[in-house]
């Protein structure tokens, strides 16, 4: 029924309902209830719990969007599911809220289509993103780190899936993405739910943006995100919250384009004042809303954040009077995605896959994995990207490693570089439990590397099944029962039928079946060795003709193992082969990408002695080629030469080292930096606070997103446990030993960013102040024994979203009450100089200083310290 209206008209969701609990104002006893008087944390701001205890108040909310004119009313449940609830202690209650959020939309929607039948209403049970994110880490000194992990989402989704499910949902909408693998954790357990279940209920995606750079939280760019979600056959995808309808516009109208789904929006009622609040009224979003439907670039729309019955109804207008979009024609391809999206399409080159972070390929990458030397295996990684590898594969097979853990590990800590995560992955391994772990690990959609029928169909259709199940594309080996196909007949028997039970059976996508015609050892001095790559090229011309849609990748390495230790034979064989392969069709293969040597570079000598030995076109031309290869040295490996920015001055590196985020240097330039400026501290307040600043101001432009961010800050970190034993041995020397005072850091309850704070700490460390960090999510009355029991001299307090400004207004109360006369600092993204002028300082005697960022933190305390300039500083604090 949905599906039929959406291709009349737009339909339109309902508005926020968070802002709207908000607005009945209801006390700490009245979100209990009776049921939960008695417990012992507090749960004011729980909203999903007051589908449980003030089941008036969301009816009455419901029954407003319906009155408005929503098609979909979206059910209380943003927050209910076992990992946000914790919070509250909530847990055991996570299926009974859904079950009773979902009831009251459906009793509200079932009222309205009873009253008007010719507009049939439906109910979209919300799944939020959860409070943790499982593609960063919290920790940014432990890259590798989760506070989450896949399978806790999964679980946790599932169960929320099933509640709303049992309550009566139609719809289910994943929302606010910011993390595209929670998201795919979600889709995987509604999948789950879906299939068991019988039941079958559409999925709505919509991802949030974060930052000006367009991307979402985790980094992933538009297209990027849109390709991690498409495994799925869903209602529609779009975006939600970020932003206003205005700014809104463009990444909807790029979604689309690309999007082979309906396309939803429900932006907020504009952007957040300095005191949190959404302002744009019903008429302005209405107006903005309108430049969407003269275009055609939604089929669905509503509101997030601030928006009123009012909003909906002026947008219910606006979808009314125009056509909803047409759903274009989207060329088949296979679509992949790191951070960054990557199509691979017959117009489309060669793609290089990078091959040194295999451990079983790389002796060097071997030692340093098995060493633990895991920076440097990582700037393996990044070097094949530099050097222009489109996907790496990573290969943990080793007998001496755990590969399911180091697999986990290592693709944990690919995805906090963004200079590598920008590309897809492979994923490569022998044992199914270890794909499965990287499966788990990554955000984008990536490949599987690889399955085939070698255990025979059951087991090769249950693989391919689950990969599809969690969004990726699939290596498939030309084996079978038999075993490996090495003639132009078995492979292509092989691929036929692999092909045929994939898409027949598993629902396998054809563009997402990447065949792999087995790249095989040639010129080894066995005559039946001759035609392997003859035979490669055929079946490969063969698959691209016959099996519409696949592609086709081998590993060309393998080509040249007869001639280990002779590089330049081993290129020239690597780039005659990809020559002719890539002109049957062959779209990818697995190679050293910095080690490519162009096919018209070739001497003309050599050229014909490897062409005759790869396309087998005389019987002495192993003899000849082995000959010439004992005249030419082996080159061994080029000099790798040294990146151009390590040329430049000192300040310039250390500001590119911030901004890429590489650590490589950072030992050695600092060294150099303490030389030349005589003082630890100089270095930190000199060179390394301005390249910060310009991140920050890169950050603020769009020109960096968040994961780079992290990076830099981890860069910052480093160069700080560098100098930290000089600055100790010079505070000795010039008898500072005394700590400058003593500071407590908190991120404030509900808010879990740290990443501002953790630098607010840094500096203020290393000028000798005393630093205690509470941590992030610090309940006030935390904050303020702390305060009593530790005596510091002053507060700082952090916090990144908009809740957050109400929760440190609380703060203050609640320090005034305690008789607290410290002063107090407040810096995070949401806060400002006026909110803090005109909400937080008027509740608290003390001094309340707003920090706009952190580099301000230091000539903020140092002036709040002094006797001196104390008194004139609040003097101009107040006037301001
Ligand atoms: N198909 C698929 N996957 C694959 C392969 C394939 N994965 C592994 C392998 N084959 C592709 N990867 C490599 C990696 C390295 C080398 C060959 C193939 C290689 N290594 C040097 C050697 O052995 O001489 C090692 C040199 C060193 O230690 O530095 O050649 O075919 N689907």
């Amino acid at each position: 029924m949905i599906q039929d209206i959406l291709k009349k008209r737009v339909m339109v969701l309902d508005g926020a309902m968070g802002t709207m609990i908000q607005s009945y104002n209801l006390t700490e006893d009245q979100y209990r209830g009776e049921r939960f008087a008695g417990i012992e944390r507090a749960v004011k701001g729980n909203h999903d719990l007051l589908s449980i205890t003030r089941p008036d108040v969301i009816r009455e909310i419901h029954h407003a969007f319906l009155e408005a004119g929503s098609d979909f009313v979206t059910t209380n449940s943003f927050n209910a599911n076992k990992i946000s609830m914790a919070d509250y202690g909530m847990e055991e209650l996570v299926y009974e809220m859904n079950v009773a959020s979902a009831r009251l939309a459906r009793e509200a929607t079932e009222e309205y289509t009873r009253r008007t039948p010719d507009k049939p209403r439906f109910v979209t049970g919300t799944l939020g993103p959860t409070n943790k994110t499982a593609s960063l880490s919290p920790d940014v000194n432990r890259p590798a780190y989760r506070a989450v992990t896949f399978d806790d989402l999964r679980d946790a989704y599932y169960e929320q899936a099933r509640g709303l499910a049992e309550g009566g949902v139609d719809v289910f909408l994943i929302e606010t993405i910011f993390d595209t693998l929670n998201a795919k954790a979600a889709l995987f357990a509604i999948q789950h739910y879906n299939a068991e279940s019988g039941a079958n209920i559409p999925v709505m995606v919509s991802g949030t943006i974060t930052d000006a750079s367009g991307r979402t939280f985790s980094g992933q760019m538009l297209e990027a995100f849109y390709n991690s979600m498409s495994h799925v056959d869903l209602l529609s995808i779009g975006l939600n919250c970020s932003f206003g309808a205005e700014q809104l516009r463009e990444p909807i109208e790029q979604l689309s384009k690309i999007s082979q789904f309906y396309v939803s929006a429900h932006p907020n009622a504009g952007l957040p004042d300095e005191f949190g609040n959404y302002n744009e009224s019903a008429r302005e979003m209405q107006a903005h809303v309108r430049t969407y439907m003269e275009e055609g670039l939604v089929n669905i729309i509503g509101g997030c954040c601030g928006t009123t019955p009012q909003h909906i109804a002026a947008i219910a207008e606006e979808a009314e009077r125009y056509e909803p979009r047409e759903i274009p024609h989207i060329e088949r391809a296979t679509r992949l995605s790191g951070m960054e999206p990557l199509t691979i399409n017959p117009e489309r080159n060669f793609v290089n896959i990078g091959e040194r972070t295999n451990v079983a390929g790389s002796k060097k990458f071997a030692r340093l994995v098995r060493e633990e030397k895991f920076e440097e295996a990582l700037s393996v990684a990044r070097q094949q990207v530099e050097g222009g590898a489109q996907v790496i594969d990573v290969c943990m097979d080793d007998a001496m490693l755990d590969a399911r853990s180091m697999m986990r590990h290592f693709l944990n800590l690919i995805a906090s570089e963004p200079d590598v995560a920008r590309v897809p992955l492979m994923i490569d391994s022998s044992r199914w439990d270890v794909i499965e772990e990287g499966l788990k690990s990554v955000q984008g959609k990536s490949i599987v590397n690889s399955i085939n029928l070698k255990d025979g169909e059951e087991r090769f259709l249950e693989q391919a099944r689950l990969i599809k199940k969690y969004g990726a594309a699939a290596v498939v080996m030309l084996f079978d029962e038999e075993g490996q196909a090495v003639d132009f007949v078995r492979k292509t028997q092989i691929a036929r039928r692999s092909y045929e039970l994939l898409t027949q059976k598993a629902g396998f996508a054809p563009e997402d079946i990447i065949f792999d015609a087995n790249v095989l050892t040639i010129a080894t001095g066995m005559e039946e060795h001759n035609n392997y790559a003859v035979e490669f090229i055929e079946a490969t011309r063969w698959i691209k003709n016959n099996l519409p849609h696949a592609k086709v990748s081998g590993g060309i390495s393998n080509l040249s193992f007869s001639f280990r230790g002779n590089n330049v034979v081993r290129e020239a064989m690597h780039s005659v082969f990809l020559y002719h392969a890539i002109h049957a069709g062959m779209d990818m293969g697995i190679v050293n990408p910095s080690l490519i040597q162009v096919y018209d570079d070739i001497p003309s000598d050599l050229l014909r002695l490897v062409e005759d030995v790869v396309l087998n076109r005389r019987k002495d031309g192993t003899e000849r080629l082995l000959a010439y290869a004992d005249q030419v040295k082996s080159s061994g490996k080029k000099e790798e030469k040294e990146a151009d920015w390590r040329k430049k001055p000192l300040p310039e590196r250390i500001s590119y080292a911030l901004i890429k985020g590489i650590t490589d240097y950072v030992d050695q330039d600092m060294e150099e930096a303490h030389q030349s400026y005589n003082k630890g501290l100089e270095v930190i307040e000199g060179p390394l606070m301005s390249g910060m600043n310009r991140v920050g101001e890169l950050f603020g432009e769009g020109k960096m997103f968040l994961p780079q961010v992290i990076k830099s800050a981890r860069v910052m970190k480093k160069a700080v446990a560098y100098l930290m034993p000089y600055i100790e041995e010079e505070n000795k020397e010039s008898g500072e030993s005394t700590s400058a005072g003593k500071i407590l850091l908190a991120t404030v309850k509900g808010d879990v960013h740290d990443i501002g704070k953790n630098i607010v700490s840094l500096v203020l460390s290393c000028n000798n102040y005393e630093v205690v960090d509470l941590g992030v999510m610090v309940p006030t009355e935390q904050i303020v024994e702390e305060v009593g029991a530790q005596q510091p001299d002053i507060l700082g307090l952090s916090g990144l979203i908009t809740p957050s400004l109400e929760e440190m207004v609380h703060v203050a109360e609640e320090m005034e009450r305690a008789g607290h006369q410290i002063p107090m600092l407040v810096g995070g993204a949401t806060t400002s100089k006026a909110h803090t002028a005109v909400k937080i300082a008027p509740t608290y005697s003390a001094p309340v200083v707003h920090v706009k960022d952190a580099s301000r933190s230091v000539g903020i305390v140092d002036q709040l310290k002094s006797k001196k300039s104390r008194q004139d500083f609040i003097e101009k604090l107040r006037k301001d």
